[in-house]
This record gives C-alpha cells, structure tokens and sequence, in this order.
C-alpha cells in the first residue's frame, strides 16, 4: 500500500521502458509501362525476396493495382522508397513506391 502513514515505503509504479516503434507499409503502384520483370528485379534487390514470392507480389499489384513490399520503420521505410523510385528513374520507368504508417 502507499498510504502516506508513518514507517510506509512508497514505492514508485514503474512501466517498462520498452516501446514499439512506429511501423510503416512499402507499397508499389501499377503502371502500364514499368516491364514485369524490372518490378521482380526491384523486388529481389531491394527487398531481398526470393524469384517466386517477387513473381506473386509483382502480378498482385499488376492485378490489384497496389501491394506490399514489406514493412519497416520509419527510416528502413523511407531508404527503400528512395532506392526504389532513384533505380526506376534512372532505368527510366515511371514506376511509384510510396510509404503509409501502419
Ligand atoms: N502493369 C505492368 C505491365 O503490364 C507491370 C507492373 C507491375 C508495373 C507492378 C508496376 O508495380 C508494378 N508491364
């Protein structure tokens, strides 16, 4: 108990320290133009999937028109969007990865 009476030790309510830090979703957007393979390879590179699971998130957003790469924390998140998007540009498709909080 932490009545104040004489010769009662208080003790503090602790809470463990340990928080989950926020958790962010990396999705790929459909396009006409970004060729199947080039979004496998993205998916391979970058997101360190096998051929098979690539093959099936690549044709779930061909089919869906958006997927899920992975999910991360806010900078893992944020690094792989910027890898995606500056490998596209430079290869020149118009392929998009954006970030959304879980
Ligand atoms: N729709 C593209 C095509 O038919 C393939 C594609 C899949 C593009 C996934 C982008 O995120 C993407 N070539």
């Amino acid at each position: 108990g932490g009545g104040a009476d004489a010769g009662t030790v208080v003790v503090p309510k602790t809470r463990p320290k340990t928080k989950r830090p926020n958790m962010y979703r990396v999705l790929l957007l459909n396009d006409d133009y970004t060729p199947m393979e080039f979004v496998v390879h993205i998916l391979e590179r970058f997101f360190q999937m096998g051929r098979e699971q690539a093959t099936r998130v690549m044709l779930h957003v061909h089919h869906h028109g958006v997927g899920e790469c992975g999910v991360f924390t806010y900078e893992v998140a944020e690094t792989k969007v910027t890898q995606v998007m500056d490998f596209a540009r430079k290869h020149q498709h118009p392929l998009q990865c954006v970030m959304e909080k879980k």
